[in-house]
């Protein structure tokens, strides 16, 4: 596999989330190395949902401190959803859907999300995992990124 291939595959599994590479990165450090990219993608594929909650907590953590603020949410929401040209004032929508999320979300009250808030919200509302944008890949690209990837691990070392 070349890498002009490689990229293809990715871009066909990280097109709606553009926060993916941030959940694959461990060390911050701006680069995803090869072993952090296995392992990210182990848990996409394999993983549990355990797993997958502490990814798109961390991938919903913009700035990392432990908690997701009403501004965080703002930003990815504001991100994730269609403009809506017919509305005079779209960021009062988003608003509102932040109130809203927060009031579900937020289960000691403090305005903020921490991991056991939303690890609380999502076993009660699986549909909650991605509340604030995709992170995960949808069952058919993962599949077919699977069947590349997989079919032989020996490529890796050609990267
Ligand atoms: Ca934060
Ligand atoms: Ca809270």
């Amino acid at each position: 596999m070349n890498r002009k291939k490689l990229q293809k595959l990715t871009d066909t599994l990280t097109k709606n989330c553009k926060h993916l590479f941030r959940g694959f990165d461990k060390d911050n450090d701006g680069c995803v190395n090869v072993s952090e990219w296995i392992s990210g993608l182990s848990v996409f594929l394999r993983g549990t949902l355990e797993e997958k909650m502490k990814y798109c907590f961390e991938v919903f953590d913009l700035n990392g401190d432990g908690f997701i603020s009403k501004e965080e949410m703002f930003h990815m929401l504001k991100n994730s959803l269609l403009k809506q040209p017919s509305e005079e004032d779209p960021d009062e929508g988003i608003k509102d859907l932040v109130e809203i999320t927060l009031k579900k979300m937020d289960h000691d009250h403090d305005g903020k999300l921490s991991f056991s808030d939303y690890e609380q919200a999502v076993r009660e509302e699986t549909l909650l995992l991605e509340a604030f944008g995709p992170c995960l890949p949808d069952p058919k690209s993962e599949m077919e990124f699977e069947a590349h990837v997989f079919k032989d691990p020996n490529e890796f070392n050609d990267i």
